[in-house]
C-alpha cells in the first residue's frame, strides 16, 4: 500500500466510544469517584465529544439503557449532533435486576423472560428514535453450580427471545451478539463464546452477527483467529476493544498486548474490512478506574490508530510471496517488520494535515477542559457505578 493509500485508509478510520467509561467505575471491591465526572448523558456525549474533537476518529457515542434512560431520544440525538458527535449502539441491560439472579432471558421463569425480552424490544424502540444502527447483546446469563437447571432448555430460551427481538429489527438495524467466557455466572454461560454467538446469529439470519469483546476470552485464546473466520462468513459485526491480563480487566486497549491488537488490525486489514463502509463497529468497552478518565480514551483511540497504521503497513505482496514458497522466516519477517515500524510520526502528521493536533493528550491537557468540568461539575449525583 502506498503511504497515501495507508494515510487515507487511516483518515476514514471510526472508533466507537462507550458512554460508560466517562462514568465511574471500579472494582467489586471500590468504586474511586473523580472529579468532572458526567452527572448525566448529556455530559457523557460532551467529553465523548472531546475526545473527537483532539482526535477526529471518534464520531460516535455507544449507549447503555438505563444508564442512559432520558424521556427524549431524539432530542439526545440532536444534542449529540450539536457536539460533533452521533449516537451509536444501544447497549441492552439484563443484569442489574433483582428479578436477573437466575437469568434473564434464560431465566426458568416465563415471566422473568418476558420482563428481559420487552427490555430489548424497548431498546429497539430506542433506536428507531437515536436513529443507531445496532443492537447490542450482552447475557450475564449463566449457572453456579451443576444441577441449577436444565442447560439445554436455557439454549431454547435463549433462541426464543433472540428471534422475537430479530423479528423486530428494522431494515437498516442489526443485532450484534456478544460473548463472554465466565463472570459473574461461574459453572454454565449461556453465550460463553463465539461459537455459541455465531451458530445462533447463523440461525436468525444476516442482520445478527457476532461482537468480539477482547478480554472475553480465556488466556492464551488466538483471537485474530476468530476474526479471520468470522469475516470469511461475513458474521463480524463488530468489536468491544480493551484489554486483560487475566479476567475481563476492562483496560486500555493495547496496554496489556499491542501486538495482540496488531494481530488483530492485520485480520481486519487483509479482509479488506477497516473501512466504515464495510459495517464492522470498532468500538471501546473499558473501564478507568485509576486513570484520568478522558485522556485515557484518547490514548486508547491512539492505541487503535497505531496498530491499524502497523497493519496498513505491511508488505502484501512481500508476506504473499513468501507465504506461498514456504518461506516460513521471510513471512514472519514481514509481519514483524510493519508491527517494529513507529507510526507515531506517520499519524502526527496525518492530524497536522487534518489540522488537528499532533499530540491529542497534550493538546486536552492543555485545553483546560479537565479544569472547565471539575468546577462546572462540582455537584450533583456522577454517573457511573455505584451512582
Ligand atoms: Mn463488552
Amino acid at each position: 500500500m502506498t503511504t497515501e493509500a495507508v494515510r487515507a485508509a487511516l483518515s476514514r478510520q471510526e472508533i466507537e466510544l462507550p458512554s460508560w467509561a466517562f462514568g465511574n467505575s471500579g472494582t467489586r471491591f471500590k468504586v474511586f469517584t473523580q472529579p468532572g465526572v458526567p452527572r448525566s448523558p448529556e455530559e457523557k456525549i460532551a467529553d465523548a465529544a472531546v475526545v473527537h474533537k483532539y482526535t477526529g476518529v471518534a464520531p460516535s457515542v455507544a449507549l447503555h439503557i438505563p444508564w442512559d434512560k432520558v424521556d427524549d431520544y431524539s432530542a439526545l440525538a440532536a444534542y449529540a449532533k450539536e457536539q460533533g458527535v452521533r449516537l451509536g449502539a444501544i447497549n441492552s441491560n439484563v443484569f442489574q435486576d433483582d428479578d436477573y439472579k437466575l437469568g434473564s432471558v434464560t431465566h426458568p421463569d416465563p415471566a422473568v423472560r418476558r420482563k428481559a425480552t420487552d427490555h430489548l424490544l424497548e431498546c429497539v424502540d430506542i433506536m428507531d428514535q437515536t436513529g443507531s444502527r445496532d443492537l447490542k447483546l450482552w447475557f450475564s446469563d449463566g449457572t453456579n453450580y451443576p444441577g441449577q437447571d436444565d442447560i439445554q432448555d436455557r439454549q431454547e430460551r435463549l433462541a426464543t427471545a433472540l428471534k422475537e427481538v430479530y423479528e423486530r429489527l428494522g431494515d437498516n438495524q442489526r443485532m450484534l451478539l456478544e460473548y463472554k467466557l465466565f463472570e459473574p455466572a461461574f459453572y454454565t454461560t449461556d453465550v460463553p463464546d463465539w461459537g455459541t454467538s455465531y451458530a445462533h446469529c447463523l440461525e436468525l439470519g444476516p442482520k445478527a452477527t457476532v461482537c468480539i469483546d477482547t478480554g472475553h476470552h480465556a488466556p492464551g485464546t488466538n483471537i485474530e483467529f476468530i476474526v479471520a473466520f468470522l469475516l470469511r462468513t461475513k458474521k463480524l459485526g463488530a468489536f468491544d476493544f480493551n484489554s486483560r491480563f487475566y479476567a475481563d480487566d476492562d483496560l486500555m486497549v493495547g496496554a496489556a498486548d499491542p501486538f495482540q491488537l496488531f494481530r488483530i488490525m492485520n485480520e481486519i486489514v487483509r479482509g479488506d474490512a477497516l473501512d466504515p463502509d464495510r459495517g464492522i463497529a470498532f468500538m471501546l468497552d473499558q473501564c478507568h478506574n485509576i486513570e484520568e478518565k478522558i485522556p485515557a480514551i484518547i490514548r486508547s483511540v491512539m492505541n487503535v490508530q497505531e496498530a491499524t497504521a502497523k497493519a496498513l503497513l505491511v508488505d502484501r505482496d512481500a508476506l504473499r510471496t513468501a507465504q506461498q514458497s514456504g518461506d516460513v522466516l521471510g513471512a514472519n519477517a514481514a509481519l514483524m517488520d510493519a508491527y517494529n515500524t513507529d507510526v507515531r510520526p506517520l499519524l502526527a502528521e496525518l492530524r497536522e494535515s487534518q489540522g488537528l493536533d499532533p499530540d491529542p493528550v497534550a493538546a486536552y491537557k492543555r485545553s483546560g477542559y479537565f479544569e472547565k468540568i471539575t468546577k462546572d461539575r462540582a455537584d450533583g449525583q456522577q454517573a457511573g457505578w455505584g451512582a
